[in-house]
């Protein structure tokens, strides 16, 4: 007899952690290592060990909830972290979905061949941060534990002392216990499933994704006394670099998306041409060589504005990873669980990053995904029916036991 999962509690746990400093508007917010994210955290911690899994704490704070059995585990998890607009779903359903799997088989006594283990990775969304999916990064070993802890936020704390504030600078080296393979439940964040009425994804690749920040420095002046051509406008050149991305992307087409997220204007005031520009750059692409053409046209657009409009632009890269090609051995087990459910999985592509991109560099990883209504997420309006999140749990479950033996 197939176990079967506790979905009110699945749901109810889900609701818990949406329910810690939602904002007026219905958003989560609990960004990475703030006071709300450290209650997320304990309240996960403490399910986990409901759930009977061995909790432990590495150094950059990924929590790792390890089942009873010898050798590598069959890991599952993702982030609790938020944006600052954040939905009730985007990492938490990974994470209360994979503690579910484990509480689940702990208590109809089933013991898979291999451990199961459930991941919290630390700082996913990168928004308080960067580079994102840093947790996760540490542990697949592609960023140093130095780096990541002294990582600052715009108010100039760093991570590390943030870990140290919150109790979450764990004593463990991160990295273990290397997984035999790992598996990420998600929403799908985007359009695709909703529009063809569909209920799952099997997720075979995810995007490259490169993320800057330009200071670009003009001349502050009287915005009425100060003839057009004698301008160094700031604002105009973020403006330039917002209206110049998207026609590039949008020249491109194909995969290619380019997002200015985040601008701050210094002095910000009606009547002073702005002294200083603070640009986020978000360029996204399947294809490296073409996620490369958008970079270079980002950085022509930064010369071409130093020469005609006599500013200086410095650039720092936030965050660069290449596109990541999942393990066809995980996709095939994922998709026979589905057909075993009677289920039609689509396969597709991963336009947002997850944590799965960067276990994918240390072990064979694949993700579900379940849809978004109307593709919407990073907006309180994020939702998925009830019965997909069932779906995609038990999914997970079948997938588990699948690899876990
Ligand atoms: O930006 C992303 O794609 C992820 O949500 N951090
Ligand atoms: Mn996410
Ligand atoms: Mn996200």
């Amino acid at each position: 007899m197939s176990p079967t999962l506790n979905f009110e509690r699945m749901h109810t746990r889900i609701g818990a952690l949406a329910a810690i400093n939602r904002l007026e508007d219905g958003a989560c917010c609990r960004l990475a290592l703030t006071d709300a994210d450290a209650h997320g955290r304990t309240l996960a911690i403490g399910w986990m060990r409901d759930a009977g899994l061995n909790v432990i704490i590495d150094a950059v704070g990924n929590i790792l909830g390890i089942g009873a059995g010898e050798g590598a585990p069959v890991m599952t998890g993702s982030h609790i972290d938020t944006v600052a607009s954040g939905g009730e779903l985007d990492g938490a359903l990974g994470v209360v979905a994979g503690i579910e799997v484990a509480q689940t088989l702990r208590e109809q006594g089933i013991r898979t061949k291999r451990p199961i283990a459930v991941a919290i990775f630390t700082n996913e969304e990168g928004v308080r941060f960067q580079p994102d999916m840093m947790g996760s990064l540490v542990f697949a070993g592609g960023l140093s534990l130095h780096e990541a802890l002294s990582s600052r936020a715009h108010d100039g704390v760093s991570l590390g002392e943030e870990l140290q504030r919150l109790g979450f600078a764990g004593d463990r080296p991160c990295g273990t216990p290397r997984p035999c393979a790992f598996l990420e439940l998600h929403i799908e964040q985007g359009p695709i499933l909703d529009r063809h009425a569909e209920s799952l994804g099997v997720v075979t690749d995810l995007q490259g994704i490169s993320w800057r920040e330009l200071v670009i420095d003009g001349v502050s002046n009287h915005a009425g006394t100060t003839p057009m051509s004698m301008r160094h406008d700031a604002g105009y050149c973020a403006a330039r670099i917002v209206t110049h991305m998207r026609n590039v992307a949008r020249h491109m087409g194909g995969a290619q998306v380019a997002t200015v997220g985040s601008i701050r204007l210094l002095p910000n005031l009606i009547n002073v041409i702005a002294r200083r520009a603070i640009v986020s750059v978000d360029l996204r692409n399947t294809s490296e060589s073409r996620l490369r053409e958008a970079e270079q046209a980002l950085e022509a657009l930064i010369a071409e504005l130093q020469r005609t409009e006599g500013v200086r632009i410095s650039s720092r890269q936030l965050a660069r990873t290449e596109p990541v090609v999942f393990d066809e051995g995980v996709i095939e087990a994922i998709s026979a669980a589905a057909v075993n459910l009677g289920l039609p999985v689509r396969r597709m592509t991963s336009g947002a990053g997850h944590d799965a991109q960067m276990m994918a560099r240390i072990c064979p990883t694949a993700m579900i995904f379940v849809p978004s209504r109307g593709g919407i997420s990073h907006n309180p309006q994020e939702y998925t029916e009830p019965r997909h999140l069932e779906i995609g749990a038990t999914v997970l479950l079948q997938t588990m036991l699948r690899l876990a033996g």
